[in-house]
């Protein structure tokens, strides 16, 4: 006779083994999905936003570290909607237009590092970006030439009224030479005058002095060393004096609170009613609507801007003489440079997010901070 327990025990054991099967089975599921999430974290790539449209091949390098979420259609974003689209996202690839400031790093708490692809940084509030332990870097060298290129060209159009007579040919205005038709000023022998002697300024100064044969005089927060001058044939002066002295003025010093109007009604006053003035630098340095008043009223002759306060925007007034020339700030802007600054923006960030040093830290004080 079968013991009644037996079959029972039997099932019983059998029972307790499919269990611990059981058991075994979802442990190691778990470890293995554990594991997996754990690998997954170590090898995703770090996040990063690309701010403005740039060159598709520095998307793609920036794909090969990053995951990269990028602006290509180049929508002009609200603050509110730079936050949203930085959540999670260690890096941020800027141009000169977002602004990063205290409000905006509390909303990005993962942020690390933002790229600016320009060598103005004015964008960036640095003191609340180093409290936040986020570093920033600009692309500084890699557009010297190409930007003092512009502002001489722009110093040469302005001078010599290239725009204003080119509106008057295309409006068939053009009927018959006379001895004054659109006289400007000279360039070569003048004497060049220019406000913030950093390396485009140094540019600047070596081509008019160098290939023009212009006296150079400038004006900045330090004097050049005596190599720096003597290579620049520049003279060091007051501000009022080049403004005084000055043929041609041109404004290459970073914006700030302290050069805020740097040019308005009383320092237009002490220029030339011959002299020009050229501003490459950034708009609120010089005060746009005085300039205006003073190109109408002739207190100088003529002013070439790449820059203006509050840009895109123009003041109105600035479009109703004709004695400006005006251009869409692309002083930096021929191929070869841009791609340069956007190849700098790129490196700082793949230097930087890989544990490596970054190539032109503006504040290193940051990265005591994180
Ligand atoms: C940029 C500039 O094109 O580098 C700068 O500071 O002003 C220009 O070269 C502009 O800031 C947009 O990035």
């Amino acid at each position: 006779m079968r013991h009644p327990g037996a079959a029972v025990h039997r099932h019983e054991h059998h029972l307790v083994s499919l269990s611990d099967i059981a058991v075994l089975f979802f442990k190691a599921a778990f470890n293995f999905i554990r594991q997996f999430i754990y690998l997954d974290t170590l090898m995703s790539k770090p996040k990063i936003l690309v701010a403005r449209a740039v060159f598709p091949e520095i998307i793609e390098r920036l794909s090969q570290h990053f995951e990269v979420e990028s602006n290509q259609a180049d929508v002009l974003w609200s603050k509110a909607e730079l936050i949203a689209h930085l959540q999670g996202k260690q890096g941020v690839f800027t141009t000169g237009g977002e602004r990063i400031d205290a409000e905006l790093l509390a909303a990005c708490p993962d942020l690390k590092i933002c790229a600016n692809m320009a060598v103005g940084y004015n964008n960036f509030d640095i003191d609340a970006m180093t409290a936040a332990g986020v570093l920033g870097t600009n692309a500084p060298d890699v557009l010297t030439e190409t930007t003092a290129d512009f502002g001489f060209a722009l110093m040469m159009a302005t001078a010599r009224r290239m725009t204003e007579s080119e509106h008057y040919l295309r409006a068939g205005k053009w009927t018959k030479w006379s001895f004054d038709m659109f006289a400007g000023s000279d360039i070569h022998g003048s004497t060049l005058g220019i406000l913030g002697m950093g390396r485009i300024g140094q540019g600047i100064a070596k081509r008019g002095a160098h290939g023009f044969g212009m006296k150079v005089i400038y004006h900045n927060r330090s004097r050049l060393d005596a190599t720096l001058e003597a290579d620049c044939k520049a003279r060091y002066v007051s501000k009022e004096e080049l403004l005084k002295t000055a043929d041609h003025v041109v404004l290459v010093l970073p914006y700030s609170a302290a050069s805020h109007h740097t040019i308005g009604a009383s320092e237009l006053a002490l220029m030339k009613p011959t002299a020009t003035l050229v501003n490459i630098a950034r708009g609120g340095i010089v005060d746009d609507a005085a300039l205006a008043q003073a190109l109408k009223n002739k207190v100088i002759a003529a002013a070439g801007l790449d820059v203006f306060e509050g840009e895109p925007k123009v003041h109105p007034d600035l479009l109703d003489v004709p004695n400006v020339v005006l251009t869409p700030h692309i002083a930096s802007s021929t191929m070869p440079t841009r791609l340069a600054m956007a190849s700098l923006a790129a490196a700082n960030l793949v230097a930087f997010l890989g544990g490596q040093p970054a190539l032109t830290p503006l504040n290193p004080a940051a990265l005591e901070r994180k």
